[in-house]
C-alpha cells in the first residue's frame, strides 16, 4: 500500500522510551532487596560478556532523579520501567520490602509531576531467587499464585497514578534462553521443560490479567512480545513451509495465546504427537481465556528468514554473536522445521542483527489482521558502538537514521489501519546488555560505564537525544 496523503501520528500518541530494572538500578542488594536469578547467575564466570552484572549497572537506583529530570527535558511523554520483583518480596512471598515499594512510589510520583505517562513492566526476567531454589521458578504451578500476590500488591499501591501496564516482557525470548538455548538462568536446554514453563508463564499472565480488572478498572494491561516477524529465505515451497512453521512456532504460539486464550492448533499437534505439549490440568483452559490484554506491547528490533531444514542432519543451535564482532553469528533452527538464512536485502547491525523498518510495519500488520487489537510498541532500537568524543560529544546519527526510519513506518502502519497508541524506544539511558555488557549501547543519554567498572557514571546528551526532542515536540511530523 501506498499512501498519497502523509499520515500523522494521533495528538495524544504516547512518545515514550524504555528500561528494565536489572539493567539500570544497580542497588543489587541495597534496603532490604533480595537476590534475583540474575545476582546470582551472572556470577557464574563465562555467562556472560566480560562477566558483566547488573550489580551497579547505571546506578539509575541512587540517580533517577537526574534520570527523570533528562526525560522531562527532553519532552518525553512515556516512560515504561519494571520493578525488580526481589526488591518487592527479597523472599519470593511473605512479608513486603517497604523500602522496595517506596523507591518505585517516589520514581513514579516524580515521573507523574513531570507529566510523563509511567508505563510499568511487572516482569523483566528477574525471578526471586528464593522462588527458583523453592520450587524452580517458573517450572512449578506453584509461581502462578506468587505472581499473583506480588501484582496485587503493585496495583493496589500504584494503580491510582499508573494506567499502563505490561504483564511479562518478552515471555518467549526469555524461555528460548533459560529453556532452549542455556543461556538465561536457569540455563537449561530441554526442550519439553521450555513447553512446560512457558504453559505456566501463560497461566500466570492470565491470572494478573484477571486481578488487574479487578483492582486497576480504568487500566490498560498486555504482554510485551518479542516479535519477529519471518520471512521466507525463497519462494520455493520448501522453504515457504520452513516460513510458515517459524511464524507458527515462534510468534503465533505466544501470540495466540494471548489473544485468543488458545495455542494455535497445527504446532500443538505436531507437539503433541512428539511428546512435548503442555500438560493442561483443569482449569487451564477457562484461565487462559480469561486473559484478554487490552494492547499488544511489541518489541521489535528485527525481522528473520527462514529456509528449509532437513530432520536428518539439519541445523540446530549455532553461536551466537554476542561480542559485536559482525558476522560471526551462525545459523540457528529446529531439524525438520526451519533454520535461520541470511537475507541479501536487509543492512545488519555489528551484533548481525537485520535492520529492517519495513518489518515493523508488516508485523504490526499481521497483528492487528489476525486480532484487531491496538498495539504499543514498547521497545524498538539500535545496539552498537558509541564513541565518546572531546567536549562530551556522541555523534550517532546511525541511531537516528535507525529510530526514524522505524518511526516512518510506524507512520506507514497508521495510515494502513493499525491502532498504535505509542512508541518507547530502547532504551533511555545507555544500560547493561544481559549477555553482551555495556558497549553495545542502546541509550538517548551515554553512561560513563564499562565491563571494567570504576568510571564515573555521568550522563551525557547524545545527538540522538536531541532529535527526539524534536520528534517529540513536532509530534512526528518530519519522520
Ligand atoms: C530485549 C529485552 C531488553 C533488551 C533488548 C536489547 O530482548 O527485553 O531487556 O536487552 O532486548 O537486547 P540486547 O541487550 O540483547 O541487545
Amino acid at each position: 500500500m501506498i499512501h498519497e496523503k502523509s499520515p500523522s501520528f494521533p495528538a495524544d500518541f504516547l512518545w515514550g522510551s524504555a528500561s528494565a530494572a536489572y539493567q539500570i538500578e544497580g542497588a543489587w542488594n541495597e534496603d532490604g532487596k533480595g537476590p534475583s536469578v540474575w545476582d546470582l547467575y551472572t556470577k557464574i564466570p563465562g555467562t556472560t560478556y566480560k562477566d558483566t552484572s547488573g550489580d551497579i549497572a547505571v546506578d539509575h537506583y541512587h540517580r533517577y532523579k537526574e534520570d527523570v529530570q533528562l526525560m522531562a527535558e527532553m519532552g518525553l511523554k512515556s516512560y515504561r520501567f519494571s520493578v525488580s520483583w526481589p526488591r518487592i518480596y527479597p523472599h519470593g512471598t511473605g512479608e513486603v520490602n517497604e523500602a522496595g515499594l517506596a523507591f518505585y512510589d517516589s520514581l513514579i510520583d516524580e515521573l507523574v509531576a513531570h507529566s510523563i505517562e509511567p508505563v510499568l513492566t511487572l516482569y523483566h526476567w528477574d525471578v526471586p531467587q528464593a522462588l527458583q531454589d523453592r520450587y524452580g521458578g517458573w517450572e512449578s504451578r506453584e509461581i502462578i499464585e506468587d505472581f499473583n500476590q506480588y501484582c496485587i500488591t503493585l496495583y493496589k499501591r500504584f494503580g491510582d497514578r499508573v494506567k499502563y501496564w505490561v504483564s511479562l516482557n518478552e515471555q518467549n525470548h526469555n524461555t528460548n534462553h533459560a529453556y532452549m538455548l542455556g543461556m538465561h538462568p536457569p540455563a537449561v536446554k530441554d526442550r519439553k521443560r521450555f513447553y512446560e514453563a512457558n504453559h505456566i508463564m501463560f497461566l500466570a499472565n492470565a491470572q494478573a490479567i484477571t486481578s488487574f480488572r479487578k483492582h486497576v478498572p480504568d487500566g490498560k494491561i498486555g504482554p510485551s512480545f518479542a516479535y519477529t516477524p519471518s520471512y521466507p529465505a525463497s519462494s520455493s515451497p520448501e522453504d515457504m513451509l520452513a516460513y510458515e512453521n517459524a511464524e507458527e512456532f515462534t510468534s503465533y504460539w505466544w501470540l495466540d495465546v494471548y489473544c485468543r486464550g488458545e495455542y494455535p492448533s497445527i504446532p500443538y499437534r505436531h507437539l503433541k504427537q512428539q511428546g512435548l505439549a503442555p500438560v493442561f490440568e483443569e482449569g487451564d483452559q477457562e484461565l487462559l481465556k480469561l486473559g484478554m490484554p487490552d494492547f499488544v506491547g511489541v518489541n521489535y528490533y528485527q525481522t528473520i528468514t527462514y529456509e528449509h531444514n532437513p530432520l536428518h542432519g539439519g541445523v540446530s543451535s549455532g553461536k551466537m554473536n554476542n561480542t559485536g564482532k559482525k558476522g560471526s553469528n551462525e545459523s540457528t533452527g529446529i531439524p525438520g522445521l526451519y533454520k535461520t538464512a541470511n537475507n541479501p536485502h536487509i543492512e545488519k547491525s555489528n551484533w548481525d542483527w537485520n535492520i529492517d523498518p519495513i518489518g515493523l510495519r508488516i508485523g504490526m500488520r499481521r497483528i492487528t489482521s489476525r486480532y484487531d487489537l491496538p498495539i504499543f510498541i514498547t521497545e524498538n532500537g539500535l545496539g552498537e558502538f558509541d564513541k565518546l568524543e572531546s567536549g562530551d560529544q556522541v555523534h550517532d546519527e546511525y541511531r537516528i537514521a535507525y529510530l526514524k526510519s522505524h518511526l516512518h513506518q510506524c507512520k506507514q502502519a497508521i495510515a494502513d489501519g493499525v491502532e498504535l497508541i505509542g512508541y518507547c524506544s530502547w532504551s533511555f539511558t545507555d544500560l547493561l546488555s544481559w549477555l553482551n555488557g555495556y558497549q553495545k549501547r542502546y541509550g538517548f543519554v551515554y553512561v560513563n560505564q564499562d565491563e571494567e567498572g570504576g568510571k564515573d557514571l555521568r550522563r551525557i546528551k547524545k545527538d540522538s537525544y536531541f532529535w527526539y526532542q524534536d520528534v517529540i515536540k513536532t509530534n512526528g511530523e518530519n519522520i
